[in-house]
C-alpha cells in the first residue's frame, strides 16, 4: 500500500497553483484625495471638504463626490468597494452629524460624473474650484453628481453612525474604473428625499480634513492584463523547461 506516498506531479501542480493564484490577484486600498458637496443652488466652497449629502434644514439639497488617484493601479479591476466614514458626533456641539432623517432609512446611490469638473491640483492643493450660489455651472455639476449611470447603492440608517458606509461598485462602475486614468471621480446622492424642507442627510459633520484615520477609501481587487498574464505564464514555462533540462 502506498496511500501516503506523495507523488511529485500533484505536488508540482499544487505549487504552481499557489504561485499562479498569488500572481493573478491583488488588493489595493486608495485614500480619497478629494471630496465635498455641490448644492442644488450650484454652490461649492473650494476649501470646504465636508462631504455631507442630502437635504438640509437650510432648504438646500446637496450631492457629494469623492476623488481617488488611480495612477498607481495596474491590471483589470474586478471588484471595488467605496468605504465612506459616517460620523457619530458633531464637529461643533449642536451641529447635525451622521445620519439625520425622520425616516427609518434612506438610499445612498453612487453616480457617474459625465463632465469631470476636477483637474490637476490647483495652487491651493485642492482639485476643485469654488462656485457661488446661483452658479449655472455649479448647478450642472450638482445634477451630474446625482444622475446618469448608477455605480451602486446602499440603504443607510441611524445604525450607520460611527462606522463606514460601504457601497460595492456594479458592472457599470467597474467599467468606469477600468476606463479611468489619473484622478477618478464618483458622485453620490440620497435618492429617497421627500419634498419637505427638513434634514434627510448622511455624512453630516464629516470633513476629509478631520476624519483622520477614517478617511474615505476605495478598496479594489485587480488581476493583471491578459498580456501580463501571458508573460507570467511564459515565465512559468521557462522555469518548467529549465527544471526538466536539469533533470536530464
Ligand atoms: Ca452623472
Ligand atoms: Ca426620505
Amino acid at each position: 500500500m502506498n496511500t501516503f506516498t506523495i507523488r511529485p506531479a500533484p505536488l508540482a501542480a499544487t505549487a504552481l497553483a499557489c504561485i499562479f493564484s498569488a500572481g493573478v490577484q491583488a488588493d489595493a486600498t486608495l485614500q480619497a484625495v478629494g471630496g465635498g458637496w455641490f448644492s442644488n443652488a450650484g454652490e461649492h466652497v473650494a476649501q470646504n471638504d465636508n462631504y455631507a449629502v442630502g437635504g438640509g434644514l437650510d432648504g438646500y439639497t446637496r450631492n457629494n463626490y469623492f476623488l481617488f488617484d488611480l495612477s498607481g493601479v495596474s491590471g483589470t479591476i474586478t471588484a471595488a468597494t467605496l468605504r465612506i466614514y459616517n460620523p457619530a458626533a458633531p464637529v461643533t456641539p449642536g451641529f447635525p452629524f451622521g445620519y439625520t432623517s425622520a425616516d427609518p432609512s434612506e438610499t445612498y446611490t453612487l453616480f457617474d460624473i459625465a463632465a469631470p469638473f476636477y483637474s490637476v491640483p490647483l495652487p491651493s492643493g485642492n482639485y476643485v474650484a469654488g462656485y457661488g450660489v446661483g452658479s449655472v455651472a455649479g448647478e450642472a455639476i450638482f445634477d451630474d453628481l446625482g444622475s446618469g449611470t448608477s455605480f451602486g447603492s446602499t440603504t443607510v440608517s441611524l445604525a450607520d453612525n460611527g462606522r463606514y458606509v460601504e457601497i460595492s461598485f456594479n458592472s457599470a462602475g467597474l467599467a468606469a474604473l477600468n476606463a479611468g486614468t489619473g484622478i477618478f471621480g464618483v458622485g453620490g446622492s440620497i435618492t429617497t428625499l421627500d419634498n419637505l424642507v427638513n434634514a434627510e442627510s448622511l455624512f453630516a459633520s464629516a470633513f476629509l480634513s478631520t476624519v483622520g484615520p477614517n478617511v474615505p477609501l476605495l478598496v479594489i481587487t485587480s488581476v493583471p492584463e491578459p498580456s501580463e498574464t501571458l508573460l507570467f505564464l511564459a515565465g512559468l514555462g521557462l522555469v518548467g523547461w529549465a527544471v526538466r533540462r536539469r533533470r536530464t
